[in-house]
């Protein structure tokens, strides 16, 4: 799978909500708040079930209420099409 054009990826970004490119990480990347730490990890199980599912994870950090998360294909250096369904998948879940 080969990585997506700019113009793909801006398209895409404009049918998902909050996300934005990360150039250094070559990543669609996304910052999330949640009420409590419950919440962002109870979040991040939904989303690491469905991820295991894909088979196509994402790369995350959480302090407490926040999470932020990076998606990037590994594979192919950069934002795929696998990208954008998993952050689609995560706009449903978040
Ligand atoms: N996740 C992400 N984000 N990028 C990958 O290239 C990737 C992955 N590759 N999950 C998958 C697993 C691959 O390593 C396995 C062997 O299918």
């Amino acid at each position: 799978m080969s990585p997506l054009s700019t113009i793909e990826r801006e398209t895409a970004l404009r049918t998902l909500s909050g996300w934005s490119y990360d150039p250094p990480r070559r990543a669609f990347y996304r910052r999330f708040s949640f009420p409590d730490f419950g919440a962002a990890f109870g979040a991040m199980t939904q989303i690491a079930i469905q991820a295991e599912k894909a088979d196509h994870h994402p790369e995350w950090t959480n302090v407490y209420d926040r999470l932020e998360i990076w998606l990037t294909t590994h594979d192919a250096g950069g934002v795929t099409r696998r990208d954008v369904d998993l952050a689609r998948l995560i706009d449903r879940i978040t």
